[in-house]
């Protein structure tokens, strides 16, 4: 039996590192988010993908959780010198891999096909599946017109006010059909910018059927912290939608599919109120600095697994 990890961006990278160090290929799987992909420069970009399989294989640039470690510049210096699109980072290495994967799709692969072939290549064990093999495009309504995800994310720094969010092509997507939901145990949904990177796999519909299944616990870690999020714009999207940025609004959110939420030891007060959903509730520290607190939080949302599947 296995575990299933939901995850997309560098939130969810960090507790899905845990899992890693705690669980075998044979016993955990990566959902991931693919509606951030887009096509730039005429290369298919994968970014969640992307930031799952350099952590997972170590490297992942520490300071910015994307892209990758020790990274070189040359060719987005000598873009820039054409006078060509440099708002999207893309370093020497990193660019070579969305030339390969790029290569492997015109070829007539799949994107899991490319995702295996990447993630092997770079050592990583586990199974990274990107959610679907059909496109997945996260449209962000704003004040200034629609923007795909990137351009709103990176071109325009989330400064546009959001009035809602689209996962294009979602409700026609199949789920990766390399996931035998037959084997899984439990899901973990991971500190994942909710609207962002899991709505988006949240939107497959027979996905969103199977985790209604109630021998299948389904628990998430909030990625809000004391009335905010760590990193990236969960904060500003939440308070934009109308939403008050804290747990109850993640229960809320995930409301029909969740039997468990794990909140920051900060914030155990909001226990009670998440419990009145019929939710589980714990409250733990899920700040992830090192790589001890991200195998410590993995460690303790398996627990908490295991005590809802007796
Ligand atoms: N995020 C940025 O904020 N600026 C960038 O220039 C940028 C480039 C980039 C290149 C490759 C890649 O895999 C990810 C990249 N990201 C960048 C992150 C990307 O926007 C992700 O979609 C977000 O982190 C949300 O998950």
């Amino acid at each position: 039996m296995s575990v299933l990890a939901v995850t997309g961006g560098v939130g969810g990278a960090k507790l899905a590192v845990g899992l890693a160090h705690l669980l075998t290929p044979d016993h955990l799987v990566f959902l991931v988010n693919t509606g951030d992909d887009f096509r730039h420069l005429g290369l298919h970009v994968s970014p969640d993908l992307d930031t799952l399989t350099y952590s997972l294989a170590g490297y992942a640039c520490p300071d910015k959780g994307w892209g990758r470690i020790d990274e070189t510049w040359s060719f987005l210096k000598t873009l820039q010198d054409f006078g060509g699109p440099t708002w999207f980072q893309l370093g020497d290495k990193d660019l070579a891999l969305h030339v390969y994967r790029t290569q492997i799709l015109s070829n007539g692969g799949s994107l899991t096909e490319a995702t295996k072939d990447i993630s092997e290549a770079l050592g990583v064990k586990h199974s990274v599946l990107p959610c679907s093999d059909d496109p997945i495009a996260t449209i962000v309504d704003s004040d200034v017109g629609q923007l795909s995800f990137q351009h709103y994310f990176v071109k325009h720094q989330c400064r546009p006010y959001v009035k809602g969010i689209q996962y294009e092509g979602a409700n026609r997507a199949r789920l990766n059909e390399n996931l035998d939901m037959a084997t899984i145990s439990l899901v973990v949904i991971c500190p994942s910018n909710p609207y962002l990177s899991v709505d988006p796999i949240l939107a497959i519909p027979n996905f969103r059927n199977f985790l209604r299944n109630p021998d299948v616990p389904v628990l998430a870690v909030s990625p809000i912290v004391q009335g905010r999020a760590l990193r990236g714009p969960t904060t500003k999207i939440m308070t934009e939608l109308g939403s008050t940025v804290d747990n109850n609004t993640i229960a809320h959110h995930y409301e029909d599919i969740l039997t468990g939420l794990i909140i920051d030891e900060g914030d155990a007060k909001d226990c009670d109120n998440v419990r009145d959903l019929g939710i589980e509730c714990i409250a733990r520290n899920t700040v992830m600095r090192t790589i001890e607190d991200r195998v410590r939080l993995a460690r303790e949302t398996l627990d908490f697994g295991n005590a809802l599947s007796n």
